[in-house]
């Protein structure tokens, strides 16, 4: 089985996005199609999943770094390889909406993301007043900061498992596949 799994391309993604964005819950969501009661990430979480791309057998590992702000510094280190960026905002909260379009910028401003893909979740579209993917999309001036890369913007609540599989979909169609895995 595992020898089996090693032939298959594998691709890497990022889950990004500032503490209490959603990612995790997301991530279990994705996994299991389950909600769990998520903790604070230290360091990090991983998941794989089975996907076909191309109608190809791929794996995709999603790595979960933790948006704490001292776990920030890290996301460095896993940015090489990386096939696509979920990036989570939790769209119902506006205090931090600054703080997470910063965040981003700095991501996406990393050397070994150059012109790798994004796919920005606008998340907790559950909650009254969520900031629709129209707003996210003007608030952040995501065309400006997106140019030299495939950008999508996915509204999900992850709690609720809504946009969940679009976004997993979405992510697998999007994904860059390193040449020598194919
Ligand atoms: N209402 C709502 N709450 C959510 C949603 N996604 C996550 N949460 C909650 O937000 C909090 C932080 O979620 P978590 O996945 O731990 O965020 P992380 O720090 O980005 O990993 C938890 O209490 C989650 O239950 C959502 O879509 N809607
Ligand atoms: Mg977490």
């Amino acid at each position: 089985m595992g020898h089996l799994l090693s032939k298959q391309p594998q691709v890497q993604v990022l889950l990004l996005g500032l503490d209490n964005a959603g990612k995790s819950t997301l991530l279990y969501k994705m996994k299991h199609n389950v909600s769990v009661s998520t903790v604070p990430t230290i360091g990090f979480n991983v998941e794989m999943l089975d996907a076909r791309k191309n109608r190809k057998p791929i794996v995709v590992t999603l790595w979960d770094v933790g948006g704490q702000r001292k776990m920030r510094e890290h996301w460095q280190k896993y940015h090489q390889n990386a096939a696509a960026v979920v990036f989570v905002v939790d769209a119902s909260d506006r205090a931090r909406l600054g703080e997470a379009r910063a965040e981003l910028e700095k991501t996406l401003q990393s050397e070994q993301l150059r012109g790798c893909p994004l796919i920005l979740l606008a998340n907790k579209q559950d909650v009254s007043g969520a900031l629709t993917i129209t707003e996210l999309k003007d608030r952040f001036k995501l065309r400006k900061m997106c140019s030299g890369r495939d950008w999508f913007v996915q509204p999900c609540s992850a709690t609720m498992g809504v946009g969940v599989e679009e976004t997993f979909r979405k992510v697998v169609q999007m994904a860059r596949i390193p040449p020598e895995a194919v």
